[in-house]
């Protein structure tokens, strides 16, 4: 019994895969977060890309979601937070606290 082996044409789909996690952008810009509230979804791994315009270093922190990071002037800095659960966090940039401040909401 012959055996016809159909070579299947596989079409090569070049959905790249999207690199996973939503992402979110935030600026820095005269010492302030832009947005001030930022809502990501609840239950994933989410991207935060940060630019600060200032001239000036500022660090990102969140106690609540343990995150720390220094993002020199002029330049931008990535910060993957999550999967959170339903909620709200607050971040301040460390050097400016005063005015540098904003909350990521989960849902
Ligand atoms: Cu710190």
């Amino acid at each position: 019994m012959k055996r016809i082996v159909m070579a299947a044409l596989v079409a090569v789909s070049m959905v790249a895969l999207a690199d996973g996690e939503p992402e979110f952008r935030l600026v820095i810009e005269n010492h302030k977060f832009s947005p001030e509230r930022v809502e990501v979804p609840a239950g994933k791994k989410v991207k935060l890309v940060i630019e600060n315009r200032d001239s000036t270093p500022e660090e990102f922190e969140s106690k609540q979601l343990n995150r720390e990071k220094v993002i020199p002037g002029r330049s931008t800095g990535i910060v993957f937070v999550g999967p959170l659960k339903p909620g709200e966090y607050k971040f301040v940039g460390e050097f400016n606290e005063k005015t540098a401040k904003g909350v990521i909401v989960a849902k």
